[in-house]
């Protein structure tokens, strides 16, 4: 394991902490997982998870907030001090919440606008409520991710109805599915990006992917073993119910793929799932990294994290203004941004101070994310 930066899953709501709780059952040592909601009995209930912390108890008394969005947001507003303990020195912050409740859909923008004032990339991944459960819980859903959508750095929507098995699934089978393809989601970029592989993912990769998405992404994942198993697996990720049949690798603009496998992984099976998947596009950023785990033996893993948009990057124009970069080989890269951006008086002396270049805009060089 190669873990040089801080990786924090937490766990938001009744439907945030139940998905982590069971998770966690199965997930590799050194993952870091935290629980929050106002409500003790729902924390009380996945007392396999060390940290767990309530909040919001002015606001709630210990309860749940009765599917109240605004007391929900206040139960955050009121525990700043908790949330930036808990946030502190992290470097990259996923998130599982359910929408369309009180306390994950008033509380998530709050922390991810916390996270990202204390430097923390973040990725949600947000439950989105099953079709039944009516269309005020729906718009109480779709209103929180669009605050949601402010702050973090890219939300990978799972709306309940795709991620549940169909047919007459006895519920807690049908809650252990979603939990299931949540786990894929989470462990495996968890597992990329703290082994050292071939050709690894790494921080940066993530960060990039974060930086340029437009706050949503989708992801698919499989496994597959035995005679045939790259064929199967290229199958699998693409009827995965979140992928569309394939239509989110094709039409992504940003493309991270992740292949785990055992010692017994080919260079021929690697590429043709990366052939197969990547769509032959100049204008996608895609990163691949490969991993070799033994626990993997037989076995190959795939996880891939698709943009839906890309924002992009900014350059000087050469005039003292900054106007959309464009070409495939420039796409993405945040490093080259920074290079590039040259002061309005081209031929004077920067003004550097402390190390820093003060004729680059501060939005710039700190690398910060604007609000939509
Ligand atoms: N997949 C899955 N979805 C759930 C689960 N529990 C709730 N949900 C979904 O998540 C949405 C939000 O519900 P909760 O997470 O229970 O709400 P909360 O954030 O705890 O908010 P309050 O209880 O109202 O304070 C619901 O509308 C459901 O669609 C669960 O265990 N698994
Ligand atoms: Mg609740």
């Amino acid at each position: 394991m190669n873990i040089t930066k801080k990786i924090l899953v937490l766990g938001l709501g009744g439907a945030g902490c139940a998905s982590i709780a069971r998770i966690a059952q199965n997930a590799p040592d050194g993952m870091d997982f935290a629980l929050m909601d106002c409500d003790v009995q729902t924390l009380e209930n996945c007392s396999q998870i060390d940290s767990r912390i309530a909040i919001g108890k002015s606001v709630t008394d210990g309860l749940s907030t009765g599917g109240d969005i605004d007391m929900g947001r206040r139960c955050a507003e009121n525990s700043l001090t908790q949330l930036e303990t808990l946030l502190n020195g992290v470097d990259f912050l996923f998130v599982v919440v359910g929408l369309g409740g009180g306390f994950g859909s008033g509380s998530a923008p709050i922390i991810a606008r916390m996270a990202r004032g204390l430097g923390a990339h973040t990725l949600f991944f947000s439950i989105l409520p099953f079709e039944f459960e009516g269309s005020v819980v729906r718009k109480k859903a779709h209103d929180s991710q669009r605050k949601l959508r402010t702050y973090a750095d890219a939300i990978v929507q799972m709306p309940n109805k795709r991620i549940q098995p169909d047919g007459d699934a006895l519920l807690t089978d049908s809650m252990d599915r979603s939990a299931q393809t949540i786990a894929e989601g989470v462990v495996g970029l968890w597992r990329l990006l703290s082994h050292t592989g071939l050709c690894n993912l790494d921080f940066a990769n993530l960060q990039t992917m974060l930086h340029f998405c437009d706050a949503t992404c989708r992801f698919s994942c499989a496994t597959a073993a035995g005679e045939g198993r790259a064929n199967t697996l290229i199958d699998e990720l693409r009827n995965h119910p979140l992928a569309n049949k394939g239509s989110i690798f094709e039409k992504a603009p940003g493309l991270i793929i992740g292949i785990t496998g055992g010692e017994d992984l080919t260079l021929k099976e690697a590429q043709q799932i990366i052939e197969n998947i990547a769509p032959d596009n100049a204008k996608c950023w895609i990163k691949m990294g490969v991993a070799i785990d033994s626990d993997f033996s037989g076995q190959i893993s795939v996880m891939i994290l698709a943009a839906e948009a890309w924002k992009q990057p900014l350059v000087d124009d050469g005039y003292g203004g900054l106007k959309p970069k464009t070409g495939k080989a420039e796409q993405g890269e945040l490093v080259g941004v920074l290079k590039q951006t040259s002061s309005k008086f081209g031929e004077s002396e920067r003004t550097i101070w402390r190390g820093e270049d003060l004729d680059i805009p501060t939005y710039l060089r700190k690398k910060i994310k604007l609000p939509r």
